[in-house]
């Protein structure tokens, strides 16, 4: 059985948080991967010989960075950047960067871990890390983010390249944030190397469908857990927590498929709608606009907003928690399971608390982890990286087609795992299992590293 955390993996547990202190999030990520590993140890003895697991809960390389910049009225600001190249078993380091008030340390650890067995998911080459940095894009002009952005590379490029180290978007960086580090990136080096961010304008090296990939792929799986129950997204009411871009393209897709999405939120509340959301008015707002929630329900008659609050306590038959880690805890998981709620894919990194998924588990709700259900994004990533090494540019078509064979195959990979390990129909148990085999398995064949 899982879940029961054998006595090695406890005391490998108890070493990183002695090793790591105050880094709640990445003690909260390492843990809910070893409880799933005493299977695979009592199978595979020599991942304890060569003390695997401890290898890969160290990350390779950790830049802690200050970032200077001034802002529109002169002043000077200093923020903190990161990056932690976490495992390069696989292919180079490839995550995403968060802009946020939040980020410290510990979150960028939880995130780049995460990332290693997620990317293995993915069956594609590319090893996890992950960076960031703790200024608040929020209320900032474009020429503010500007100077950030381009002083952030003047540290960290030294760090990168298309075989090295790969970073693409998370939370607060999108689009206009990537174009600024590439531009800095491209002046200091004096080279147009595409490959060496991934999330680039359409005009510039980017890939189709790697804006919609993330939302996309967390509905495409939602989808592939309720074919596996014999029903399917038709019909079904949706929630999606956040706003961003996650959150946006699952309302796309959930659409699409069939679905009523009756409720997305960001920090400051929520908006509901029994007739289903405007996608278009959402993006006007958020991707145009960059507004608020507040600014929707005044366009939007039918929608009401309730400022505070949890988007969770609107009845749905699925959830896609799409914002930010721990948005989703066991009160919120029981009232989710109590309205009906039969599936939960995770389009953000760690949105359910452990307790969450104990609620979920016992209910026997479809759960898909976030290193599964959301890996579409950097799955679609690789995608652009291996358009950008061919100099090719893939149709719109094409590229979802290849990403929704993906979703199907991570789905499949972790059931078979779940299966295969004895705890059939857990996929964070297979998710878990799967992504560690496929990294321990490459790492063994590269000698002590
Ligand atoms: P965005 O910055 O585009 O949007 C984030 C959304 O979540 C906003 O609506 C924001 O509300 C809300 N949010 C963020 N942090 C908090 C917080 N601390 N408290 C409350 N609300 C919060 O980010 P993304 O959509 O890109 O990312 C969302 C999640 O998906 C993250 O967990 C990210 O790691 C994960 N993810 C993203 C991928 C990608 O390709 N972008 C790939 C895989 C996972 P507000 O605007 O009010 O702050
Ligand atoms: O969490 C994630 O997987 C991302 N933010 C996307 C990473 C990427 O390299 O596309």
């Amino acid at each position: 059985m899982t879940h029961v955390v054998a006595p090695v993996v406890e005391n490998i547990y108890e070493e990183v948080v002695r090793r790591n202190p105050a880094e709640g999030e990445f003690h909260q990520a390492v843990r809910e991967v070893l409880e799933s590993l005493a299977p695979v140890l009592a199978r595979h003895p020599e991942y304890t010989e060569l003390k695997t697991i401890e290898r890969i809960c160290e990350p390779e390389r950790q830049i802690i960075f200050r970032v200077p910049w001034t802002d529109d009225r002169g002043e000077v600001q200093i923020n903190r950047g990161f990056r932690v190249e976490f495992n390069s078993a696989l292919g180079p380091y490839k995550g995403g960067l968060r802009f946020h008030p939040s980020v410290y340390l510990g979150i960028v650890k939880f995130l780049g871990f995460e990332q290693i067995f997620k990317n293995a998911l993915t069956g594609m080459p590319i090893g996890g890390g992950k960076g960031g940095s703790d200024f608040d894009p929020k209320g900032r002009s474009d020429a503010e983010v500007m100077r950030f952005c381009q002083s952030f590379m003047t540290e960290l490029y030294r760090h990168l390249g298309e075989h090295t180290d790969v970073p693409a978007g998370d939370v607060g960086v999108g689009a206009r944030e990537i174009g600024y580090l590439f531009g800095q990136y491209k002046r200091i080096t004096n080279r147009y190397e595409s490959g060496v961010l991934t999330g680039k304008g359409l005009t510039w090296g980017g890939a189709r469908v790697r804006t919609e990939a993330t939302g996309y792929g967390a509905t495409f799986f939602a989808s592939e857990m309720l074919t596996a129950r014999g029903t399917s997204l038709e019909g079904r009411t949706v929630v999606v927590s956040g706003s961003g871009n996650v959150a946006l393209y699952a309302v796309e897709k959930a659409t699409q498929l069939g679905a009523t999405v009756v409720a997305c939120s960001d920090s400051g509340g929520y908006v509901v709608d029994e007739a289903g959301l405007d996608l278009r008015v959402l993006q006007e707002v958020k991707e145009v606009q960059r507004g608020r929630l507040t600014d929707y329900a005044e366009r939007v008659r039918s929608a009401r907003h309730v400022a505070g609050g949890s988007v969770w306590d609107v009845p749905c038959h699925v959830a896609i928690p799409s914002a930010t880690q721990n948005e989703l805890d066991a009160d919120a998981a029981a009232r989710l399971v109590r309205n009906g709620c039969i599936a939960v894919s995770e389009g953000a990194n760690m949105p359910s608390t452990p307790e969450a998924l104990a609620v979920f588990r016992q209910a026997g709700t479809a759960f898909g982890p976030g290193k599964a259900a959301n890996a579409g994004g950097v799955a679609t990533s690789a995608l652009e990286m291996q358009q950008n090494a061919s100099r090719d540019s893939w149709t719109f078509e094409h590229t979802e087609t290849r990403l929704e064979q993906i979703m199907h195959d991570i789905h499949a990979r972790c059931a078979e795992a779940a299966e295969e390990y004895g705890t059939p129909g857990d996929l964070v148990a297979g998710a878990n299992i799967a992504g560690f085999t496929r990294v321990a398995e490459a790492m063994h064949a590269h000698g002590l590293v």
